[in-house]
């Protein structure tokens, strides 16, 4: 991106309408496939990614229809495709399936004996499951919950580790008809109890404890507390993982083991509706209370599989590792559904990157052949500055195929994943969705479409995008706008939990009839999109409206640094001036590095992006799921004591010390 004297950033402007985004990025890099990736790949061409795009596009309820009865287990089919009232989706109606049945009793036919999980704990345990042992495990666990009380249509609060339980508890749930509300066992008892109220959930499943780089978070405890605080909670479900000694409640708190005993493993999965809930899961969102999203039965199956297929290009022999929490949508749809469905093979790890070094994931890579890395680019960003000796003590020559997800990946991180872990053969798909999407919704086709570092190129078939100025007209080719989906697609959420309201105020409203995705975005002269950050997050100077990803991008490719954030704060005289807060890999601060990167980002991408403000910082705020949380930084960057909710931070000491940082 240095071919860019950045003057055109103000030639650009003034042909654009007012609310659309100014680029100024340039990438002209392309990555097409290796010959030894397209071997074997099923859609192995552009042309036979766009006559598959091309075939949806022209009818994607058709499309659907077909791919539902080809993919799907159906007890009884459905009669009608897509009911769409603004802005309530239903779809494949009238038919009754089973997500269980999808990723397990199907597998039973060709793939008994194939390798479901293969399972580490953070301590290094290792345990397997075939598809037999996992369709096993999960029917016992189902019958399990049965007998402690759940019924078809209860919502079941799941808090519990990365453990292999978790994965059967979701599986369990998704059997009977009971709907799961996954919290990531991180959040507070003041979280649960929230979720736990708003979903009014009947059962809550934990562990004794969890290993968190050595030491165990006793989770049971903080479970207890949230209890305190969720009436609705009858029964806490308890899985023995560290020994830790526990309090039990008389009347209240059952252990998984002595339910599992009192049970058989002969429990055949309930067909259900086609719009019967599967699960809902909290977001955050930047402001006010999480949000309960909701994602229902066949539409969210097929189109975890159909996504899951077309994004990894997935083969019999691979090991697939998304290292996603279960507690996040990647987890969910990436981790589970999509995976087992397919009748994959996945890793499913409990630890952390760091722990007990920083090579865990690159020792992970080697001791299991792993094929497919699925990780975000937080990650990456933490793996450079950690240094390249963690990833050279291991041979990684198993890996064919990489990917992101989360947030944007800057170029230069980009570069360092596919000639470090990659070896500059793996393609890398840097996948763009949402909660609210269910899955994958734009991301190249490996073996279809080149990439280029930093987008996340072009939307799966079926899936159609579209980039709007407020006043709702296309925006131009390369300019940003706001990224919207002009038609819905199964894996669609189907509201907010208990909030119809605030569902159609916060996608639908702002254009009739499509779905807002509150994301920033353009698309090149090639058809590639590039995501440029949330709405609330644009940073206007001077009338120029910047993208936080590009001045991000722009100081990340500068040697010395590792992460960077960029806000926009009050200024008098330009309405907003850029303020900067940067990590390094391994330099010290100082006045002259600062003066380097403003002249760094000066030459990248322009004056006008240079920054007014930077602070250097030894750790960025991020949400639990590692997205960095432009919101504080910007009310830090404006002096404001109070910093609003707070409550999703990961680790609250940054705070501290960017507030610290700031006195000094
Ligand atoms: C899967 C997930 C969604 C938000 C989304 C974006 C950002 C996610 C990318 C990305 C740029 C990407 N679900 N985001 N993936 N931005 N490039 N490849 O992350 O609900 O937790 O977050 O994350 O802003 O709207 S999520």
């Amino acid at each position: 991106m240095s071919d860019n004297n950045g003057e055109n950033v103000t030639e650009n402007t003034n042909e654009n309408p007012s609310s659309s985004i100014d680029t100024v990025m340039q990438e002209t890099r392309l990555f097409p496939p290796t010959d030894s990736f397209l071997e074997g790949c099923e859609i192995g061409s552009l042309d036979a990614y766009e006559a598959l795009y091309d075939r949806a596009k022209a009818d994607p309820v058709a499309f659907w229809e077909d791919l539902a009865r080809n993919e799907l287990h159906w007890f009884e089919d459905f009669h009608t495709t897509l009911n769409w009232n603004v802005p309530n989706a239903e779809w494949f109606v009238g038919g009754k399936t089973n997500v269980s049945y999808n990723c397990l009793d199907r597998n039973l036919e060709n793939n008994a004996d194939k390798t479901a999980i293969i399972w580490e704990g953070e301590p290094g345990d290792v345990r397997t499951f075939t598809y037999r042992e996992l369709h096993s495990e999960v029917s016992r666990l189902a019958n399990a919950f049965k007998k402690a009380g759940v019924e078809q249509g209860d919502v079941v609060s799941i808090y519990m580790p990365m453990v292999p339980e978790l994965a059967f508890a979701m599986l369990a749930c998704a059997r009977i008809g009971a709907v799961h509300s996954v919290i990531f066992a991180g959040f507070s008892a003041e979280s649960i109890a929230d979720r736990n109220n708003d979903a009014s959930a009947k059962v809550q499943l934990t562990a004794d404890g969890a290993y968190r780089r050595g030491k165990v978070l006793e989770l049971k405890k903080i479970v207890d507390e949230a209890l305190e605080k969720s009436p609705t909670v009858e029964t806490c479900i308890v899985l023995a993982r560290t020994d830790t000694a526990v309090e039990m409640r008389e009347g209240r708190d059952l252990w998984w083991h002595d339910l599992l005993e009192q049970v058989d493993d002969d429990c055949p999965a309930t067909p259900l509706d086609s719009e019967a809930p599967l699960f809902i899961l909290y977001t955050s969102g930047s402001t006010g209370k999480p949000k309960g999203i909701k994602h229902t039965t066949a539409g969210y199956n097929l189109y975890a599989k159909k996504s899951f297929e077309w994004v990894f290009d997935i083969r019999d022999d691979d090991i697939f590792w998304c290292t996603a929490d279960c507690g996040w949508i990647t987890g969910h749809t990436y981790v589970a559904y999509g995976p087992l469905c397919a009748g994959a093979t996945i890793v499913m790890f409990e630890g952390a990157p760091n722990y007990p070094a920083e090579d865990r994931f690159w020792e992970l890579i080697e001791k299991h052949k792993i094929t497919i890395l699925y990780t975000a680019p937080t990650a990456i960003r933490a793996f450079i500055k950690w240094g390249d000796h963690h990833v050279d003590k291991h041979d990684l020559s198993s890996l064919r195929l990489l990917g992101t997800v989360g947030e944007g990946i800057n170029p230069e991180a980009w570069m360092w994943y596919h000639h470090k872990i990659g070896g500059a053969r793996c393609p890398i798909v840097d996948t763009w969705w949402q909660t609210e999407t269910g899955g994958i919704m734009m991301s190249p086709l490996p073996g279809a479409i080149a990439t280029k570092p930093g987008s996340c190129t072009k939307p799966l078939p079926g899936i159609l995008p579209a980039i709007l100025d407020d006043s709702g007209a296309p925006v131009r080719e390369n300019q940003g706008g706001k990224l919207v989906l002009t038609h819905p697609w199964p894996g669609m959420l189907r509201g907010i939990w208990g909030d119809d309201e605030r569902f159609q105020e916060a996608y639908w409203d702002m254009f009739p009839g499509l779905y807002l995705a509150g994301d920033n975005a353009r698309c090149d002269e090639d058809g590639y999109y590039w995501i440029m950050g949330r709405i609330d997050d644009v940073i206007n100077v001077s009338g120029h409206r910047l993208s936080t990803i590009e001045i991000e991008s722009a100081l990340v490719s500068h040697e010395k640094v590792a992460e960077a954030a960029a806000v926009g704060r009050k200024d008098d005289l330009k309405g907003q001036a850029i303020a900067v807060f940067v990590t390094l890999i391994d330099s010290e601060p100082s006045d002259e590095l600062k003066q380097e990167l403003r002249m760094h980002v000066r030459k990248e991408i322009g004056a006008l992006a240079q920054p007014d403000d930077i602070r250097f910082t030894n750790a960025l705020p991020k949400t639990r799921s590692g997205k960095i949380m432009r919101r504080l930084l910007k009310d830090i960057a404006e002096g404001n004591e109070n910093l609003g909710d707070t409550t999703t931070l990961e680790d609250y000491t940054v705070l501290t010390q960017l507030r610290a940082d700031d006195e000094s």
